[in-house]
C-alpha cells in the first residue's frame, strides 16, 4: 500500500474532464468538459487534488475519466446504470417490505384507484416497475380495467406471477419480467402508472424508464400517475445533526480536537443526509417548489440539468444550518370534477420512507425575522453514473442586521 501511495505523489496521473465544473470557493478548481487535468492527490473517494494550466485545486471525481490513451479504463467496462446492482437489490424483500410498510406511500396509489374505479373500466392499465405487484392487484380487486401489464425487471417478478395467482387476479394482470426499456407490449396502454420517485425526486432516474415507456405505450390522450411532480426546498435549523458531527470536536472530555473539524466536514456534510426527519418547527420559512415536473411533457433529455429559483422569507430568528428538501405527487382525477390526490413527503404530513433530504451548509449562519434568501438549485444528472446527480445550491442571504453572504455548495448524490 505504502510504495503504491508514494508512486501516486511521485506522478500525476491524467484525467479528462467529462463535463464543465464551476468552483465553488477557493479551495475547487473549475473545468470545462475535455479538459486534461493532473490529478496529484486522491485524499477522498469523491475530491481529488488536480491541476490544470498551473492552477491546483479540488475537483470532484465522478466528473473525471481516465485518459483513454494511457488506460484500457475500466470505467468503459461498468455498466453506468449499474443495473445488476440495482436490479439484483429488487430481486430481495428489503427494498419491498420497506415500500410496503410505508402506508402513506401505497394507501395513497390505492386511494387514486378507488376514487376512479369507474373511469378505469376496461382501460388498458400499464405499471411499471410493479416489484411485487401491490398497484396491479388494486386495480384488479378494486376496479375493472380490461388488462393490467405488470412489468418487473428484477428477479421478484417470478414472485409477483405467484402473488397474482394467489389473490385470483391472473384474468387481469399479466406479469412481464423485464426492462420496461426492452419489453414488447401486446397493445398500447390507457393508463400509465409508476411509483417511480428517488430521494429528491429524480434519484435513481427511474423517470426516465417511465418517460421512454410513455412515449411508446401510451396512447394519444392516456393518462400519467403520476400526473405531475414538485420537489421542494426550505431553509432550515438542524442543531443535533450539527451537534452530533462538529460541535462535538470542540472539547471532547475535556481536550480540543478542533483541527479535525474540516475533516467532519468533508465526511459528513460533503454529501446530503438521507433519512432526516426535519420537525416542522425547524424550518426557517415557508418551503418553495423549486422543480415541477409536468409528466406528459417533460422530455428526458430535459432531466440533465433541472433549475429552480427560491426565494426565502425568514419567519423566525435562528440558525441556518443547510436547506431540506422534499417532494410531492400528483394525480390527476378521470372523473369529471374529480379531485386529485396527492402524495406529500414533506414534514407537514405523515413521514414515508423517503423521509426528507438535508444539506448542510459548511458555516451554520444566523438569521433573523424578514431576512430573505434567495438562490437557486441546480440539479445535474452525472454524465456517466446514470442513476446518480449533484445537488448544487447557491444562495444570497440579506439581512436587516449587517449579515449579507453569499454562498454556494455543490452535493453528490452519490457520485
Ligand atoms: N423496467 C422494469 N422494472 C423496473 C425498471 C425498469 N426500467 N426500473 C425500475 N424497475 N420508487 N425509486 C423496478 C425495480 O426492479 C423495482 O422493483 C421497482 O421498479 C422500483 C420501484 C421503487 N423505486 C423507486
Amino acid at each position: 500500500m505504502q510504495a503504491e501511495k508514494e508512486e501516486e505523489e511521485a506522478s500525476p496521473e491524467e484525467y479528462v474532464a467529462l463535463c464543465d465544473f464551476t468552483a465553488s470557493g477557493s479551495e475547487q478548481l473549475g473545468f470545462s468538459t475535455g479538459d486534461k487535468l493532473l490529478v496529484h492527490a486522491k485524499p477522498s473517494a469523491d475530491w481529488w487534488w488536480a491541476e490544470l494550466q498551473g492552477v491546483i485545486g479540488y475537483v470532484p471525481a465522478s466528473y473525471l475519466r481516465q485518459d483513454a490513451a494511457e488506460d484500457e479504463d475500466d470505467t468503459s467496462l461498468e455498466d453506468p446504470w449499474q443495473d445488476d446492482e440495482y436490479f439484483g437489490s429488487y430481486g430481495t424483500l428489503r427494498l419491498h417490505l420497506e415500500m410496503l410498510s410505508d402506508r402513506s406511500r401505497t394507501e395513497t396509489y390505492r386511494q387514486v384507484i378507488v376514487s376512479n374505479s369507474a373511469s378505469l373500466r376496461n382501460k388498458v392499465v400499464m405499471d411499471l416497475g410493479c416489484g411485487t405487484g401491490i398497484i396491479s392487484l388494486f386495480c384488479a380487486q378494486l376496479a375493472q380495467p380490461s388488462v393490467v401489464y405488470a412489468v418487473e425487471a428484477s428477479s421478484m417478478a417470478v414472485h409477483t406471477r405467484q402473488l397474482v395467482k394467489q389473490n385470483g387476479c391472473e384474468e387481469v394482470v399479466t406479469v412481464l419480467q423485464g426492462r420496461a426499456e426492452e419489453l414488447e407490449l401486446p397493445e398500447q396502454a390507457d393508463i400509465l402508472v409508476s411509483e417511480w420517485m428517488g430521494n429528491c425526486l429524480l434519484f435513481e432516474f427511474m423517470v426516465e424508464s417511465v418517460l421512454l415507456a410513455r412515449d411508446r405505450w401510451l396512447r394519444d390522450g392516456g393518462v400519467m400517475w403520476p400526473s405531475s411532480a414538485a420537489l421542494t426546498l426550505v431553509p432550515c435549523q438542524a442543531d443535533s445533526y450539527y451537534s452530533e458531527k462538529m460541535a462535538f470536536w470542540e472539547r471532547p472530555y475535556g481536550l480540543d480536537f478542533t483541527p479535525l473539524q474540516p475533516l467532519a466536514q468533508q465526511e459528513f456534510f460533503t454529501k446530503p443526509k438521507f433519512s432526516h426527519l426535519i420537525d416542522p418547527k425547524d424550518c426557517l420559512s415557508a418551503p418553495c417548489d423549486v422543480i415541477c415536473l409536468n409528466m406528459y411533457t417533460v422530455q428526458v433529455r430535459d432531466l440533465e440539468e433541472m433549475e429552480g429559483e427560491f426565494k426565502f422569507c425568514v419567519v423566525k430568528p435562528g440558525v441556518f444550518h443547510g436547506f431540506t428538501a422534499w417532494f410531492t405527487v400528483q394525480f390527476e382525477s378521470l372523473e369529471a370534477g374529480g379531485a386529485t390526490v396527492e402524495l406529500d413527503t414533506g414534514p407537514n404530513s405523515d413521514p414515508t420512507h423517503w423521509k426528507q433530504t438535508l444539506f448542510m451548509l459548511d458555516k451554520p449562519i444566523h438569521v433573523y425575522g424578514g431576512d430573505s434568501i434567495r438562490g437557486n438549485i441546480v440539479l445535474r444528472r452525472n454524465p456517466v453514473w446514470r442513476r446518480h446527480m449533484t445537488v448544487t445550491l447557491h444562495w444570497n442571504i440579506n439581512s436587516s442586521s449587517d449579515n449579507c453572504q453569499v454562498g454556494t455548495k455543490s452535493f453528490p448524490m452519490w457520485r
